[in-house]
């Protein structure tokens, strides 16, 4: 009987294993903090995540990359990594250490982005060359600070003419040949496995909770799986013994390709990149779309099942052209869209979403295309990273647009904490832009989409009170900042939206009842 017992619970602790964020209780969202430095992100930990119900934040590479000049330093040159030393522009191993403790013990946890495909496909370069100042030389395949020869490339495996990848519809060439003339890692070998499986496995000693796998399209889910196979379960000084990191693998699946998606959910979680391309084509009202049709949205608009998927509005590739970018994709650009993308992501119970955070940039289009697309992080000129500064008003300085600090981000993070498990009921829409829906009787959110206002008494299914939208304002003490929406005894409450509002909606959930 208790044998029984254990192995069922054994089982349910399998099922869930790498599809399992990990995040603490009570917390259901983790921010990207891209290209911030490690001491930034131990201080935003501490004094802002840990206090605002995140549950964890994606941090850039970790690895040493090679230092490109063009003249100036891109954000892309943390995808070029040159061995797996803990040492980048975000700051060195002590630095990173320090981070992931102070973080992990305020129910932060960490999410590293891993770079396994490839190694960078630049020249030789020795001592100002990388960013801990490790020897390579990619045309001989020579990376001793791993170290990998070339005896751990994929050169004679590629079948394409030019070493490259020259046709997305053909497997072979995107899993074996070059990404953009990064040196492809033979994944099958045991040797590079072993690598791999031991960087992660100090990142796991360390105290990280999961690992997003850059651009696990070129690699054979076979090859993933033998890595993950060897990874160590999580520190027990932070998770419960026996937890397994968090998967989730970059594979851009917008339908018509040869690779899709599901050849990865055996290794865990895929990024599921149609979520944020349709969500921005809805908000922007492009092809005809209506908030409307959002009523049957995730599985039902052709999305990943739910467990597998890991969702986003922009990622840090698609808010700048890059990787599976497009008109549709909204970002802070466009901070008023942007916002309510966000708020209906954050209210909607599809998927486990991740919050982009980012810095500005001097965006310039020259024929529908951003020639500013590389610049990276807010720098120095001797190409350090700037440090995010804290304006009185909560909000950063030095360039970095911290969208996860905008009070309707922030509230919209607490909301999807507050109704976690609830299910999605009381659907309302006005056939066009105009929707709300409810997540039991926990809150209740209410979009106006349309040129027009909106005037409408609404069942919410949330305890009569009065409660403080968290959109236009939040409950501070016992006032609110913002409107006030009183719910009758009948759970019904009347919501009026300017078309012209700052923000065109309206969210209230228990923890702001006044
Ligand atoms: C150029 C030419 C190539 C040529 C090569 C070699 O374009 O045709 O073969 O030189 O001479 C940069 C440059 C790119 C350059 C390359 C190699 O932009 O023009 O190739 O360096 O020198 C990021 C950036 C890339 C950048 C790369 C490495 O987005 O622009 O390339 O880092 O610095 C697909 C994939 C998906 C991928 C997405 C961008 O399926 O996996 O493209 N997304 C992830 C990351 C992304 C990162 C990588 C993968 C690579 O999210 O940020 O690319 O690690 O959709
Ligand atoms: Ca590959």
């Amino acid at each position: 009987m208790k044998m029984k017992l254990i192995l069922l619970l054994i089982t349910a602790g399998l099922a869930t294993a790498q599809y399992n964020p990990n995040v603490r209780a009570g917390r259901t969202s983790i921010v990207h903090l891209f290209e911030w430095r490690w001491d930034d992100i131990a201080a935003e930990c501490e004094r802002y995540l840990g206090p605002n119900g995140f549950g964890g934040v994606q941090v850039s590479p970790v690895s040493e990359n090679y230092i490109i000049t063009n003249p100036w330093r891109p954000w892309d040159e943390r995808y070029q990594p040159v061995s797996y030393k803990i040492c980048t522009r975000s700051g060195n191993e002590q630095q990173f250490r320090n981070m992931v403790a102070k973080c992990n013990n305020v129910g932060v946890y960490i999410y590293v982005d891993v770079v396994m495909n490839h190694m960078t496909g630049y020249g030789a370069g020795v001592g100002t060359g990388s960013t801990c100042g490790s020897y390579f030389n990619s045309g001989a395949r020579d990376f001793p600070g791993v170290p990998y020869s070339n005896l751990d490339f994929n050169d004679g495996k590629c079948r394409s003419s030019t070493g490259g990848i020259e046709s997305y519809s053909d497997p072979y060439q995107v899993r074996d040949c070059q990404l953009l003339g990064l040196l492809d890692l033979a994944l099958e070998k045991d040797y590079v496995r072993g690598k791999i499986a031991e960087f992660l496995n100090k990142l796991i000693s360390i105290g990280v909770a999961g690992f997003r796998l850059d651009a696990s399209k070129h690699m054979w889910p076979g090859d993933i799986k033998a890595v993950i196979n060897r990874l160590n379960n999580l520190n027990t000084q932070w998770f419960p013994s026996g937890a397994k990191p968090f998967i989730y693998q970059e594979v851009i699946d917008l339908g018509g390709e040869a690779i899709s998606a599901s050849e990865y959910f055996g290794n865990g979680r895929v990024t599921e990149f149609k979520y944020g391309a349709k969500l921005g084509n809805v908000i922007r009202k492009w092809n005809g779309e209506k908030m409307v049709y959002l009523r049957n949205w995730g599985e039902g608009w052709g999305f990943m099942p739910h467990d597998r998927a890991l969702v986003f509005v922009d990622n840090h590739d698609n808010q700048r052209g890059h990787g599976a970018g497009g008109g549709s994709i909204l970002t802070f650009f466009d901070s008023r869209l942007y916002k309510m993308g966000i708020g209906f992501m954050l209210a909607h119970p599809y998927g486990f979403t991740r919050v982009m955070s980012s810095y500005r940039w001097p965006r310039y289009f020259v024929n529908g295309k951003d020639i500013n697309d590389w610049v990276g992080p807010p720098s120095y000129s001797d190409g350090s990273t700037k440090p995010v500064t804290i304006n009185a008003d909560s909000t950063c300085g030095n360039d970095w647009v911290c969208e996860h600090r905008w009070r309707q981000i922030k509230n919209m993070v607490i909301f999807r904490n507050v109704v976690d498990g609830q299910t999605l009921i009381n659907w309302w829409d006005n056939g066009g832009n105009q929707i709300a829906f409810g997540r039991g009787s926990k809150g209740f959110i209410v979009f106006n989409n349309e040129d027009w206002n909106m005037d409408v008494n609404l069942k919410t299914g949330l305890p009569a009170g009065t409660y403080c939208d968290v959109i236009s304002g939040q409950k501070e003490g016992t006032r609110c900042t913002g409107k006030q929406i009183s719910v009758g005894i009948d759970g019904s409450a009347r919501f009026q939206i300017s078309n012209t509002a700052e923000d065109p909606f309206v969210a209230i959930h228990v923890n702001a009842k006044l």
